[in-house]
């Protein structure tokens, strides 16, 4: 059975880009894989985060994990500060990452520019692909902003396995298809939608009510065109049919064929109609499960659990190869 292991930072609320480019994947991922799901608390404090806020935001993602069908009979969550093997790793991994190539990295700059760099935010593509080689994968479903991150883990397991020996498994990315990996604002289809977006109208939220989906929604960017027709030229509408077709479960062209000339006007409330009834049954379950937090609790410790038992073993393989440490009693 393939290893996947994916990851989202509690650092804002979870939207539909989000939903669409990486939770919906990994839910139907469950059901074929040996599934590991974190929450990368420590990736999220490269940018400032109020602490209260923080600890709130863990669990919250926790939740909505398991209300968009994360089933945690079937996959592992826990939160990645539970396991320290991924600090650890991390470092050894630095000493062999060139800073030329993390100087390349487009988050970095991003970031960097937004909220000021610090030497966590430069260094956060090397805690990542420690979370990745830690585990095994072979498999990581992420939106195609992560595919920078991941050409860089596989360059450090290639580079770590010829200098010190075979120990880690090379991960390939799994970028949703195309379309979906990439969900735009609704107020500027030019960026991405976005968790740390400061215009709240360019992303709806998974906990966002009905009022606010539908005035998102209206007030979503169009073009100068009226009705929506096959050669659907702006990323704007694009974006829309894109996010129609996902909730909706079929294929853009089957979403085209069944729109096809009416009025952005009608569109609009048709999609907004599917994305409250979506986000209004994540919302019930959400809700069942914060009010049982003992139960929570206990999914996570059990991940936890999992997650130390497992990064353990390729732990003990790279103490061994760099020569950490004191020789460990019968290996
Ligand atoms: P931030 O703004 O804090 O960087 P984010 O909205 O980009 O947050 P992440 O936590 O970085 O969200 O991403 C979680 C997962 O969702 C990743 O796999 C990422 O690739 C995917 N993702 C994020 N934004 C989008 C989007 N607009 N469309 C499709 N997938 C996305
Ligand atoms: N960088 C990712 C979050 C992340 C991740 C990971 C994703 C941290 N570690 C390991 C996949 C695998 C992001 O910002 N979306």
């Amino acid at each position: 059975m393939k290893t996947i292991f994916s990851g989202v930072q509690p650092s804002g609320n979870l939207h539909i880009g989000n939903y669409i480019g990486a939770l919906s994947q990994w839910v139907k991922l469950q059901e074929e894989s040996e599934a590991i799901f974190c929450i990368v608390d420590l990736h999220a404090i490269t940018v400032p985060q109020e602490p209260k806020a923080l600890r709130e935001k863990i669990l919250e993602i926790a939740a909505l994990y398991l209300a968009v069908g994360i089933d945690p009979a079937k996959a592992h969550i826990f939160i990645q500060s539970e396991n320290s093997d991924h600090v650890k790793l991390a470092w050894v991994l630095n000493t062999i990452t060139p800073f030329g190539q993390l100087e390349r990295m487009t988050q970095f700059k991003e970031k960097g520019e937004k909220h000021g760099e610090n030497v966590g935010l430069f260094d956060y593509p090397v805690l990542m692909a420690a979370d990745i080689l830690l585990y095994q994968t072979d498999e990581v479903p992420v939106g195609e902003d992560q595919k920078q991150h991941l050409e860089l883990a596989r360059d450090l397991a290639q580079k770590f396995n010829s200098r010190f020996g075979q120990v880690f498994k090379l991960p390939n990315p799994l970028i949703s298809p195309s379309g979906t990996a990439r969900i735009m604002s609704l107020s500027d289809p030019t960026k991405k939608m976005s968790k740390s977006d400061n215009d709240p109208l360019g992303t709806i939220n998974l906990l966002d009510s009905e009022e606010q989906i539908r005035e998102k929604i209206k007030k979503a960017v169009t073009d100068s065109a009226t009705h929506i027709s096959k050669d659907h030229g702006s990323e704007a509408i694009s974006n829309l049919l894109t996010i129609y077709a996902a909730f909706k479960n079929q294929s853009l062209e089957s979403s085209l064929s069944e729109l096809e000339g009416k009025s952005y006007s009608e569109f609009k409330n048709l999609l907004a109609d599917l994305v409250v009834s979506k986000l209004s049954s994540i919302q019930q379950k959400y809700n069942e499960i914060r009010a049982d937090e003992n139960s929570l609790m206990l999914v996570l410790n059990d991940g936890r659990d999992f997650a130390i038992e497992k990064s353990q073993e390729t732990m003990k393989k790279v103490l061994d190869a760099v020569g950490l440490g004191r020789p460990i009693p019968n290996h």
